[in-house]
């Protein structure tokens, strides 16, 4: 049984890089731990101006936290904080930008969520193609790692000792036809509508939980696309560029899949606010290949 650590050498991750993603590997025992005490809505808003619930609130802290004193990290930029958060006294030059927890409404229905990382060399605003190494936690009847350091995606599964065990290297997204969308139909744009009603046609399957890594995590797995489109009344999208489509972009990219907002590549855009937007489409090649040749 290969741990994560174990595969980080093997692959030649760079040694503070490496284990900086063991630390936040450590974080899955924690932040589940948490979810039976921590179950109510807070009164606060996110930068997004939605409401947090209180683990939003306490994953965010905690992860803070772990990485600030660890001396790896020299900024996190987090969904949940309005402010890039400065990690002085750093030996490293690592950003990690973060959506501690994703979906965490759905906790108390005991569906799955996660939380996602992307970790770059250098400032926070760069292309997602540059990432240094993406990665995301998911909650579900196991727990799991995803990870890509740019040699391909590999998942592990944390076991009774606490360890993350290799369960599958060099995943590749197959085509596929399984699809999810977010928003309502009567919002979506006449693009977004025929590309979907097409997929639909073809025998698509909707599956759609309202968790963007438990989502896509199943499209990693049996190909298809999770979408989260502009809308008639907000163009911009839901999901954020820097949290949430660079990090998992990346982990498509690597497993031979693609991410766009409909007429680029999302990896090739450069952010110009931490908390920007976008619409996403996130999939088999084949099928985003398909919605970008498509006219508005
Ligand atoms: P939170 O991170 O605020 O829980 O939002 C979840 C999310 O960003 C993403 O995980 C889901 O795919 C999407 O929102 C679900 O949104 P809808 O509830 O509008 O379908």
């Amino acid at each position: 049984m290969i741990t994560v650590q174990e595969y980080l050498r093997e692959h030649g991750c760079d040694e503070d890089l490496g284990r900086l993603i063991s630390l936040i590997a450590d974080q899955a025992d924690p932040i589940r731990g948490a979810f039976i005490a921590n179950q109510s809505y807070a009164t606060t808003l996110n930068s997004s101006g939605e409401v947090q619930a209180e683990l939003d609130a306490w994953a965010d802290d905690h992860l803070i936290r772990v990485m600030k004193g660890s001396g790896l990290v020299s900024r996190i930029a987090s969904e949940e904080q309005d402010e890039v958060v400065e990690c002085p006294g750093s030996c490293s030059d690592y950003t990690v930008v973060m959506d501690p927890l994703d979906g965490s409404s759905l906790i108390a229905v005991n569906l799955a969520v996660g939380s996602i990382f992307g970790i770059y060399k250098g400032p926070i605003l760069q292309k997602g193609r540059n990432l240094a190494a993406a990665l995301y936690l998911l909650y579900g009847p196991m727990t799991t790692l995803t990870l890509s350091i740019g040699s391909g995606v590999a998942t592990f599964a944390l076991a009774d000792d606490g360890r993350f065990l290799l369960m599958e290297d060099g995943i590749r997204m197959p085509e596929g036809s399984i699809y999810g969308s977010g928003g309502t139909r009567p919002e979506w744009t006449g693009k977004h509508t025929a590309f979907i009603t097409s997929i639909e046609d073809g025998g698509g399957k909707v599956r759609y939980s309202g968790s963007f890594v438990a989502d896509f995590h199943q499209i990693l797995k049996y190909g298809g696309l999770y979408a989260y489109p502009a809308s008639r009344g907000r163009p911009e999208g839901k999901l954020r560029l820097v949290f949430e489509a660079q990090p998992i972009g990346f982990l498509a990219m690597q497993a031979g899949g693609r991410i766009s907002d409909g007429f680029t590549d999302i990896l090739d855009i450069l952010p110009t606010d931490v908390h920007q937007k976008i619409p996403i489409y996130v999939g088999s090649r084949g099928l985003i290949e398909r919605l970008e040749s498509m006219e508005e």
